[in-house]
């Protein structure tokens, strides 16, 4: 089995979807936390591929972009479909995630102080929209699954990781997450059945806490 070295900050954020699916695979993974004041001087030696993590090394190779490694990872543990239209279609919902996440950015930036502005009027502005846009289109993947699995598959796959990791992440950072699935009721079942998945619960039950 090749060695696999995941770097990332010492938060959930992008990175938790990566630890959970090497967690479900059952593969080992060692990982750098990076502390904040570090990131400057990691980006100036030219240490990631693209200036960003998270960075899944593999044997050394270094593979940036968080959906690329979530998907590398799920195909070497057989959870990324069984077939390529299955996996595409979970690529689409994986990738319809990511540019929600995109959409609520500037809203997040600012939120955990890591940007000046009014955090606030950016709920409103940015974050509430981009919710009531997106998060209809999941509810609806889950009313045409029979398995609730987001593409209908019989196990989960790398979209049900990224989309369960994403919510829990946006949970930890809207002010009112009590209310996120009370229009969306499927996410809320699919939420609590990717938690209860049997692979997961030691990784759970041991993972360091963050604050989002
Ligand atoms: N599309 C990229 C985005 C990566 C990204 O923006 N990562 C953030 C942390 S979550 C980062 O490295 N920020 C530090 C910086 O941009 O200097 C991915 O999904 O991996």
């Amino acid at each position: 089995m090749p060695h696999y070295k995941l770097t990332y900050f010492d938060v959930r954020a992008r990175g938790e979807c990566i630890r959970m699916m090497f967690a479900i695979g059952g593969v080992p993974l060692e990982e750098k936390r990076v502390q904040l004041q570090d990131w400057e001087g990691l980006i100036k030696s030219k240490a990631t591929p693209f200036d960003a993590l998270p960075m899944l090394e593999v044997d050394g190779v270094k593979i940036a972009q968080t959906l690329a490694i979530l998907r590398f990872i799920a195909r070497e543990t057989s959870f990324a479909g069984h077939d390529t239209i299955t996996s595409a279609l979970a690529d689409s919902l994986a990738d319809q995630y990511a540019d929600f996440v995109m959409a609520w950015m500037p809203w997040h930036m600012v939120n955990v102080g890591f940007a000046p502005g009014d955090k606030d009027a950016l709920y409103d502005s940015i974050y509430v929209p981009a919710r009531a846009k997106h998060l209809p289109y999941f509810e609806a993947a889950l009313k045409n699954s029979t398995t609730g699995w987001f593409a209908n598959t019989a196990e989960l796959t790398h979209a049900d990781v990224f989309i369960a990791s994403g919510l829990e992440w946006l949970m930890a950072l809207d002010k009112n997450a009590d209310t996120i699935f009370a229009e969306f009721p499927l996410l809320g079942a699919h939420s609590k059945k990717f938690f209860a998945h049997p692979k997961l619960q030691k990784y759970l039950a041991e993972r360091p806490d963050a604050r989002f």
